[in-house]
């Protein structure tokens, strides 16, 4: 390909290499979560070959987890081994999830012990041939500015994003592990609270490209130049239902990009009918259950008491084998019980913070502590979810 076509770069989601929810291998075969994984591992492969792409990002979240299994260390080594052999230059940075702490080394160390460029943790520009790229790990915000407050670490951010881009010349990219504020997560609610990259200084710092790992749902913010958040990999949570995992593939002269979609498990909820419940021995709930073959499968289904106990769940779980799910998540009911109806019907559709707002509502427990027992909740809740 010449210069004047521009060059193709593959820019990654999170790839949570490998996660162990939904796992349902019996002991001692392979697990199925790792199979998955290494077919994603190989579309990646596929797609940058196919596209000849020059250089492959990875902007953190290597891992799944801050210690994770010495395979899956051999995992993303094969990965970038893999694109590098076909000439593909692999640049990857540390997520939150690869962080174990400011002092303590973690497994993206032990990658740019291979290889400076596949894990780097520290704030840095590298130039290269075609272009540049200025590189923004995650770190832990107290290392960005000592008070920790997310609009002093969000300013620190900000200002080494334009230092770097000083730094850097020619086709300009910015990669790092930081939420864009605008920018919506996969529980349908935006950043609040923590250190962020506001859209408008993102827009005008003279970079192509701004690519984002950390929150778990792909969107483009912005168009030219091309700021994004490209999501995961694998999906590890409910919270995810309605994503695709895919790469994004840029070129750097139309500054274009695509998605190739990796073949990562779905899931799908269903919802059984009325009907279904009442008369749940004729069978009938069967036409309620769509196609689920490889997926992640979760049912729901709302009834009274009285109702609920003639809904099979076993005989529903072993149907939904049958028919090739990939896991079984669960059979959720929603009961409707007269004493307490007050309108609160808590089912998996809610968030957590949702759930828990609504069940102390019908609950005994004082109404005026009830603000303070759901901030704290909330913050706990966004531990959790970090
Ligand atoms: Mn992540």
């Amino acid at each position: 390909m010449s210069i004047s076509k521009g060059i193709n770069i593959l820019i990654g989601p999170d790839l949570h290499c490998w996660p162990t929810t939904y796992e349902c291998a019996p002991r001692g075969t392979i697990p199925s979560r790792l199979v998955e994984w290494r077919n994603i591992k190989d579309e990646i492969l596929n797609v940058a070959l196919k596209h000849s792409a020059k250089y492959a990002l990875f902007p953190g979240d290597l891992f799944n987890i801050a210690s994770p299994k010495a395979e899956a260390v051999i995992e993303i080594i094969n990965l970038f081994e893999g694109l590098e052999k076909n000439g593909c230059k692999v640049i990857a940075c540390k997520g939150n999830h690869d962080d174990v702490g400011p002092t303590v080394k973690n497994f993206v160390d032990v990658l740019s012990e291979y290889n400076p460029l596949w894990g780097i943790t520290e704030i840095g520009c590298y130039n290269f041939e075609e272009l540049s790229i200025a590189v923004i790990p995650y770190q832990k915000p107290t290392l960005l500015d000592r008070s920790g407050s997310p609009e002093k670490v969000s300013e620190a951010l900000v200002q080494k994003a334009r230092e770097m881009a000083n730094h850097c010349s020619g086709y300009k990219v910015l990669m790092g592990h930081w939420s864009i504020k605008e920018a919506i997560y996969a529980n349908g609610f935006g950043p609040k609270n923590e250190p962020v990259f506001p859209l408008a200084d993102l827009k005008e710092m003279g970079y192509n490209i701004c690519a984002m790992g950390h929150v778990h749902k792909a969107q483009v913010l912005n168009e030219k130049p091309l700021i994004f958040h490209p999501g995961v990999s694998i999906i590890t949570k409910m919270d995810e239902k309605t994503e695709t995992p895919s790469v994004f593939v840029v070129n750097t002269k139309t500054n274009s990009y695509i998605l190739e979609e990796l073949p990562a498990k779905k899931i799908e909820v269903f919802e059984l009918t009325k009907d279904s419940i009442v008369n749940f021995e004729s069978g009938e709930w069967k036409k309620d259950i769509p196609e689920i073959e490889n997926c992640i499968v979760v049912g729901k289904y709302t009834a009274t008491e009285d109702e609920a106990r003639k809904v099979d769940h076993k005989e529903i779980i072993n149907y939904l084998r049958e028919k090739g799910a990939f896991y079984v998540e669960g059979i959720r009911p929603t009961i409707i019980r007269k004493e307490r109806d007050r309108g609160a019907t808590i089912d998996t559709s809610l968030s957590r913070v949702e759930a828990f707002n609504k069940w102390y509502d019908t609950t005994t427990e004082r109404q005026d502590l009830k603000s303070k027992v759901l901030l704290k909740f909330q913050e706990l809740e966004k531990e959790i979810e970090n």
